[in-house]
């Protein structure tokens, strides 16, 4: 049977069958080798093939086989060192959800969410939640680093889950697609999700435990089904995230201001680190590329990571 996976939790999986019904599969062991380098052998947003099994009124199944990936978003594993987790598979976009304060999400962390999703030419938008924190100093701090991004082609919305601000905005951006939401723990991306939908009751953190490091209510992906064809996916909190593979070069086909300019440089192995006749650091001096968006460039390049 064919199914598409609902829930990871890395020894099972909720599978829905073709005909809705849900299914819950394990793996055989060899489907573990299809990826050596990641945790996950199926991820949330897999096509699946399964057997399906009765135990009793239960119904159960085996998962023998998955449909390849038209793309992925993966994080840095926090089991094993140099290898990656698969947060979801197959979807149509990704939200990054972002907050100035508690916690602190970086400038860093954003670019490099989003040149995983330049590789594999995943839509991306910005979700700024807890608005309802920001002083006019703050706002005006969020308005400025949105501004960076809506300026390069990224999409920003402005939410506070708590005061249900900005709530439909954010319901429409939904509408026949399979969204992935992600960010660090506590940024309120299982707050939100719990308000488009009464059934789906996604455990959120107590305030008073917010301060706990490391403490992520949310500890599996999964994903839930809004209205037909709209989906979107809950996923833990991220710490860092994997590169996938990468070599320097490519990188700055990721950063969509520097597109245009790349094959100008007058070397064509140009890195735009201080190469001469370099087009992308003109821009960057008339201020065409803004120079945070350069410094996470250059810090991506020299990630060991990237290095091999
Ligand atoms: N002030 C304020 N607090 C919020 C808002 N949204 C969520 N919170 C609080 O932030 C805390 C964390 O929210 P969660 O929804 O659990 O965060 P999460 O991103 O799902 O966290 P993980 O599951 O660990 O990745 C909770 O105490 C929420 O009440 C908001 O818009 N404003
Ligand atoms: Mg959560
Ligand atoms: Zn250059």
């Amino acid at each position: 049977m064919e199914g598409l996976v609902f829930k990871s939790t890395g020894s099972w999986y909720k599978v829905k069958s073709e005909a809705g019904q849900d299914y819950q599969c394990r793996t055989r062991g060899k489907l573990k080798l299809a990826d050596s380098k990641t945790t996950n052998p199926v991820a949330v947003g897999d096509r699946v093939i399964f057997e399906p099994e009765m135990h009793g009124d239960e119904y159960w199944g085996i998962i023998t086989g998955i449909h390849p990936r038209t793309n992925y978003i993966i994080r840095k594993s926090v089991h094993k060192t140099g290898h990656g987790h698969i947060l979801a598979a197959n979807i149509d976009q990704a939200m990054l959800m972002v907050t100035l304060t508690y916690p602190r999400t970086s400038q860093g962390f954003i670019d490099r969410f989003l040149v995983n999703t330049e590789s594999f030419r995943i839509p991306a938008i910005l979700v700024f939640n807890k608005i309802d924190l920001l002083d006019e100093e703050g706002l005006q701090i969020q308005r400025e680093l949105a501004n960076v991004y809506e300026t390069i082609g990224y999409a920003c919305l402005f939410i506070s889950a708590l005061k249900k601000q900005g709530v439909n905005n954010f319901h429409r951006h939904l509408q026949d697609k399979v969204t992935l939401l992600a960010g660090h723990s506590g940024v309120g991306k299982s707050s939100l999700i719990n308000l488009l939908s009464p059934e789906i009751g996604q455990k959120v953190k107590e305030i008073s435990d917010f301060s706990l490091k490391g403490k992520h209510a949310t500890t599996f992906a999964e994903m839930f089904e809004l209205e037909e064809n709209t989906y979107i996916i809950d996923t833990p909190g991220i710490k860092e995230l994997g590169m996938i593979d990468m070599e320097d070069w490519e990188i700055s086909h990721y950063f969509p201001e520097m597109r245009q300019y790349l094959g100008e440089c007058k070397f064509n192995n140009c890195l735009h680190v201080n190469e001469p006749g370099c087009v992308v650091l003109d821009a960057l001096g008339s201020g065409a590329i803004h120079e945070s968006r350069y410094m996470s460039y250059l810090s991506m390049l020299e990630n060991e990571d990237n290095r091999r």
